[in-house]
């Protein structure tokens, strides 16, 4: 692809304008591994700075007009003032996403514990999560269990999977309106042998076992090594039940880097399937999370680059020249349509992303213009012990 037609232009830079992508509050927070992690100065004290950190990225790209919240990691008294902090902040609260994976009682597994007690907690907090929601008037749920098992014939794959669906059947009667379940798979870790909601397919199951109004997520670090993610999206959007990524990179497991960072093109290809299906709109009811710890890089700027990754992948996404790559399909020609493929994604998309940034009225480089917003000076003066992610102590 040498020029850019002006309507082709006009397209891509009006779907990008629509485009929206949601922050999560612990991307905000102190985070490493268990070997070690490594405090940043500025880094929020409370759910109330991790809001403005997230303002702070949405005053920048335009694109980030929501923040996904961890509960408890983010725990307050008053949800609703805190959204009422939000929208002075000019964003809103997003995503909820319970935490049942840090309390001692999950040794053995939270909704699918052996031990009736502990699935009642682990529901209850469900269930608290969509109070969460109806105080902050948050669209989803968004599931993710660490159950599993470390050893075979350590508890019962079967009786397990059914916990799970009573679990799963409790939460998603709880919801009210326009709530969603969204159910996150993951192949491994913490459990090493057995992982109770462990790929697609399972999350898929109990997600039409439920109804609508459930849907998977796809967090792009959570699949063996080579894994086809572009084929899972393809296929979960056909049958209804996508409802959300988490982005992140990775080279070897869950290692949450910077989305794009690792592998641009496999977002290219994934970003490809989703404009193809024409599900970028918002109103399609796709929600684009990033999921990511920044151990060692600075925090703000890091969400920030990630965003600006995922507007470049849908860039060139965008300028995939459909009637091309159709007739090529049709012909069986395949080297041409790999060719067609190949010239979007090898475009150089940053030109069009600065048009669109002075057409929104934002600066055209959005981490130059937070680099010398002096925001990161501010903060780092005002915020003194800040809180970890609840990520890798
Ligand atoms: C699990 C996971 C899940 C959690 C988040 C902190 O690995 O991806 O989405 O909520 O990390
Ligand atoms: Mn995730
Ligand atoms: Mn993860």
């Amino acid at each position: 692809m040498t020029e850019i037609d002006p309507t082709t232009r006009r397209r891509v830079l009006d779907a990008l304008r629509e485009q929206r992508i949601e922050t999560p509050s612990w991307a905000y927070g102190n985070s490493g591994t268990r070997f070690k992690v490594f405090a940043q100065e500025g880094v929020p004290r409370d759910p109330y700075e991790k809001v403005a950190d997230a303002a702070t990225v949405h005053r920048f790209t335009g694109v980030a007009p929501t923040v996904a919240l961890h509960i408890p990691w983010d725990l307050v008294d008053d949800y609703a003032a805190l959204a009422g902090y939000a929208k002075e902040q000019g964003i809103e609260l997003g995503t909820i996403n319970a935490n049942v994976f840090q309390d001692d009682d999950y040794k053995l597994g939270s909704v699918t514990n052996p031990d009736p007690a502990v699935r009642r907690k682990a529901i209850g907090h469900l269930l608290e999560c969509v109070d969460v929601m109806d105080a902050t008037g948050s669209r989803d749920l968004k599931l993710w269990f660490s159950d599993g098992t470390n050893y075979p014939g350590q508890d019962s794959i079967r009786q397990r999977q059914d916990r799970l669906a009573e679990a799963l059947r409790q939460a998603y009667e709880r919801l009210t309106g326009r709530q969603r379940l969204l159910l996150e798979y993951k192949l491994f870790e913490p459990a090493f042998y057995l992982t109770d909601v462990p790929d697609w397919g399972t999350a898929y199951a109990h997600c039409l076992e439920l109804g609508e109004r459930a849907q998977v997520v796809i967090d792009t670090g959570h699949h063996a090594p080579g894994t086809n993610i572009e084929f899972i999206v393809a296929f979960l959007l056909r049958a209804g039940k996508l409802g959300a990524f988490d982005f992140n990179s990775r080279f070897y497991a869950d290692d949450d880097l910077m989305v794009g960072s690792a592998d641009p093109f496999q977002l290219f290809r994934i970003m490809h399937e989703i404009v193809q299906a024409d599900a970028l709109r918002p109103s399609q009811g796709i929600a684009f999370m990033l999921d990511q710890c920044h151990n060692i890089e600075p925090k703000v700027q890091a969400v920030i680059r990630s965003v600006l990754n995922v507007q470049e992948a849908t860039a060139k996404a965008l300028l995939v020249d459909v009637p091309a790559l159709t007739a090529a399909q049709r012909a069986g020609d395949v080297l041409e349509a790999n060719a067609v493929l190949m010239d979007a994604y090898n475009t150089d998309v940053r030109p069009l992303l600065r048009e669109l940034r002075e057409e929104m009225g934002l600066d055209p480089d959005p981490v130059a213009a937070y680099k010398r917003s002096g925001y990161l000076e501010r903060v780092t003066a005002e915020r003194v012990g800040g809180q970890q992610a609840g990520w890798g102590a």
